[in-house]
């Protein structure tokens, strides 16, 4: 079995993230998400989030792409996690491109295009206009 692990907030959960997630899931057989928690949006990522991280774990785990939702708690815990489930590639959108090359070590390491006209910043401008 083909493991699949990518990382995320998926904060106001939207079609370029699903656009992602059904893409990551086409590169093998089980895809693992790893949802930031609050603690590290706010503390390491500066970023409010609307959804907790319960929430924003609900709405992920209810897409047919995903298999298994882990919290993100750190920056540094992707090589360990890729160790612990035996993963084979990990995947993530082009926005972070080369910034995860070191995971080369451990697995295939693959950047998807986002999809460019949406983000959650946009739809918090677009909400306040
Ligand atoms: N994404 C996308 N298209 C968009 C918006 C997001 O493809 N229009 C992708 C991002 O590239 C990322 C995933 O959806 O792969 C989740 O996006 P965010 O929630 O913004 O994740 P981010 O804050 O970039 O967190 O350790 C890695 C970080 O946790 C990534």
């Amino acid at each position: 079995m083909k493991k699949v692990i990518t990382y995320g907030t998926f904060d106001l959960l939207h079609y370029g993230h699903v656009n992602l997630l059904q893409r990551a899931k086409a590169l093998g057989d089980y895809l693992i998400v790893a949802i930031s928690t609050d603690e590290f949006n706010w503390n390491k990522k500066q970023k409010k989030c609307y959804f907790s991280y319960e929430e924003r774990k609900r709405l992920v785990e209810a897409i047919r792409y995903v298999d298994l939702v882990i919290p993100e708690e750190e920056w540094e815990q992707k090589i360990s996690d890729i160790k612990e489930f035996k993963v084979d590639t990990f995947v993530i959108g082009d926005d972070w491109e080369g910034k995860f090359d070191f995971l080369k070590d451990y697995c295939e390491v693959v950047y998807l295009p986002r999809t460019p006209e949406i983000s959650t910043t946009q739809i918090k401008k677009d909400l306040m206009k």
